[in-house]
């Protein structure tokens, strides 16, 4: 007997709790799926780039080898392109959205923004890296789909989720009822549930970010991370520190683990490095989703209204208390030194 769930099938089952729906938006998490298990497979691949021939030379059937965010934003938006529900791609890896032009899709009503191949630096190395998406209805199907369309808050988000490439590789998505995770089963090649109902470990004892940063952090944060350091036995700190660099890595481990992350505005990034629309966004509905939450310091990021597609935003997600506490120690810390 067969005792595992599949993605599809999942899908195909909380379909049925929606009387009313047709089906699209379960065939764009479907398709996402086979796009992720076709960069898996590339992912895989990197180490053996070297000896099957590096990237930017000639593979053995002739074609141009591509850098793996290249290919995994190609394969998002064939995907994405050929499925007929999307009509718009907001990708990390163009600097303007694309409009579907399939027939298929003239009418679609979902626009997809996505960070292909998040923390591609950490192939080269054989570190996690992760695909993440966000997806959102288009305001009125009557209109040509304009830039508001997609430049909605991360609170209208109808669907969002990840995926990691890592020692398993894992899709995690919420529609806004909770959070499921689904590992890939390389034997049959299927996403199968593993992770239901997923909630941020509880309490968060990890806190992640860039420390060789530190002189250029805000006066808040500094004054939090010497908070996380500190001893104090009734809320069991100091915390440990754990860093990939991958954000989506870092977020699933505090997911499973508890803990916080933080991005915040430094010299080199004044308004944070992580993008609003493709990264903060995506994972912020996962985590909020996942009991957690997300700010930037001073406000939700699902309530922050985008101005522009490639949009920074510094970011604190994890644990509701953690983020709570760091938010506390902005505010303090703006009031003592008026930064
Ligand atoms: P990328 O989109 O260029 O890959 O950059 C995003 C990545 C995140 O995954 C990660 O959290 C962050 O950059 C790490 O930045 P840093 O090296 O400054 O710590
Ligand atoms: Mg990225």
């Amino acid at each position: 007997m067969i005792r595992f769930k599949t993605l599809g099938q999942f899908i195909i089952e909380k379909q049925a709790e929606f009387p009313y729906a047709k089906g699209e938006l379960s065939r764009l998490l479907r398709d996402i799926g086979i796009a992720a298990k076709v960069v898996n497979r590339e992912v895989n691949k990197a180490g053996l780039a070297d000896i099957l021939g590096d990237h930017g030379t000639c593979n053995i059937q002739g074609e141009e080898q591509k850098k793996l965010d290249v290919f995994a934003d190609e394969q998002f938006i064939d995907a994405l392109s050929q499925g007929g529900e999307c009509c718009v791609v907001a990708s990390e890896e163009h600097d303007e959205y694309i409009k579907i032009k399939t027939p298929v899709s003239a009418n679609a009503k979902y626009i997809v923004c996505i960070d292909p191949l998040d923390g591609s630096s950490n192939i080269d190395v054989n570190v996690s890296v992760g695909t993440i998406f966000s997806i959102y209805r288009r305001n009125n199907l009557d209109n040509p789909v304009s830039i508001t369309d997609i430049l909605q808050k991360g609170v209208n988000q109808v669907a969002a989720g990840y995926i990691v490439y890592g020692s398993s590789t894992m899709m995690v998505y919420t529609t806004g009822r909770g959070v499921n995770g689904f590992t890939l089963d390389p034997t049959i090649g299927e996403f199968c549930l593993s992770h239901p109902k997923m909630r941020i470990n509880e309490p968060g004892l990890m806190y992640s970010i860039n420390e060789g940063n530190y002189v250029h952090f805000p006066q808040g944060v500094k004054n939090y991370i010497k908070y996380c350091q500190e001893e104090d036995r009734a809320t069991q700190r100091p915390y440990s520190s754990r860093y990939i660099g991958s954000m989506v890595a870092d977020i699933h481990r505090n997911l499973l683990k508890g803990g916080i992350f933080l991005y915040p505005a430094t010299a080199a990034y004044p308004s944070g490095k992580l993008r609003l629309m493709y990264e903060c966004n995506p994972l912020a509905f996962i985590i909020e989703q996942a009991g957690g939450k997300a700010s930037n310091g001073h406000v939700r990021i699902l309530d922050i209204q985008p101005q522009s597609l490639h949009q920074r935003t510094p970011v604190f997600i994890g644990n509701k208390a953690m983020v709570d506490q760091v938010e506390k120690m902005m505010v303090e810390a703006a009031i003592a030194y008026g930064v």
